[in-house]
């Protein structure tokens, strides 16, 4: 990436800092941008100890609008990565946490950038928006959004009210994010989690127990991709744009089963089973088995670099050692 559009950055906030995306969203971005103009910003979850030791750090509520307007404020933010969301399970446990983080964080965000002079804020959205009712197969970018979970609602709310900013002349990009697999954090409350943790089971234990039925097919995503989708988009030029907050992503599909063979054959006499969580299964049931990406591909040149063999050869290359010094006490 040339000068120019390096610096044009600027300053950099990133919210949910501590999530799966965050913990790996902001090495990648001080990389590019330099560790100073990467603001990192959890909450509740203590953020990890490489992004606490590599640039500016703090503590933020986007609950709050006067402490998300001050921080956008005292750093000179210029542009921001909006992560801080209840994924679909907890969401559904805790809705009123949820409408305040998925909902008001999101307006406090978007209004707080709008008025202090931001030039793109990037909210990412879901697969979670589309409900039972759009086609499961090769799912297109622009069809009724009919969400079954609070999160799906909240994902949905998040593209409306990137759509009506824009109107008001604040840059709104997102994409809609599939279940997304990395090494570096443990597994959430997601409905797509199942993929994280059984890399997990199979190298502590040889086996995991999956909440999903073993037929579920669901679109996925391998980290590395995730996080260059999301940089590749905030820096795509504006003209080309046609979508904005509302991108439909697609890297590779799997089911339970699909993934359990993948991890079989590399770890011989792995073995899965199946406890089914009913608001899991209803969930995914409701979400497409596959995605029509061709609007990003064409409008920002989006392409995957990982399919689902290199995310497993590349997953347990990682997790492997990690669990090892955890089990070292490392
Ligand atoms: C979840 N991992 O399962 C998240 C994601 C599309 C899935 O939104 O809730």
């Amino acid at each position: 990436m040339d000068d120019a559009s390096l610096g044009a950055v600027g300053k950099i906030l990133v919210t949910g800092a501590a999530g799966q995306i965050g913990s790996d969203l902001v090495p990648e971005l001080r990389k590019l941008y330099g560790n100073e103009n990467v603001v990192a910003a959890g909450h509740v979850t203590p953020l990890p100890e490489d992004i606490r030791a590599s640039g500016p750090c703090i503590n933020l509520n986007v609950r709050r609008y006067e402490d998300v307007e001050r921080i956008i404020k005292e750093h000179g933010v210029t542009v921001v990565y909006h992560l801080s969301s209840l994924l679909s399970a907890l969401a559904e446990a805790n809705r009123p946490l949820a409408y305040d983080v998925n909902f008001t964080g999101v307006f406090n965000v978007l209004e707080a950038s709008l008025a202090n002079g931001v030039k793109r804020v990037n909210l990412p959205s879901s697969i979670a928006v589309f409900g039972a009712d759009a086609p499961s197969l090769h799912t297109p970018n622009d069809v009724s959004l009919n969400p079954t979970s609070l999160y799906g609602v909240s994902k949905v709310y998040g593209e409306t009210m990137g759509t009506y900013y824009r109107r008001l002349g604040l840059d709104v990009r997102g994409t809609r994010l599939p279940g997304i697999i990395s090494w570096k954090t443990e597994p959430t409350a997601g409905t797509t989690d199942y993929a994280v943790a059984i890399f997990y089971g199979a190298l502590s234990e040889g086996r995991y127990t999956c909440y999903l039925r073993p037929n579920t097919a669901l679109p996925m995503m391998y980290m590395p991709d995730a996080i260059r989708s999301l940089i590749l988009l905030d820096q795509a030029d504006p003209t080309r744009l046609v979508h904005s907050a509302n991108f439909n992503l697609h890297a590779f599909s799997f089911t339970p089963a699909q993934i359990a063979r993948e991890i079989e054959a590399r770890i011989p006499g792995f073995q899965i089973d199946y406890e089914i969580d009913p608001l899991r299964q209803a969930i995914a049931d409701s979400w497409p088995d596959s995605i029509d990406d061709s609007a990003a591909r064409e409008e920002w040149d989006w392409k995957p670099e990982y399919d689902l063999p290199a995310m497993v050869d590349d997953m347990l290359a990682n997790l492997g050692p990690k669990l090892a010094r955890r089990q070292k006490g490392a």
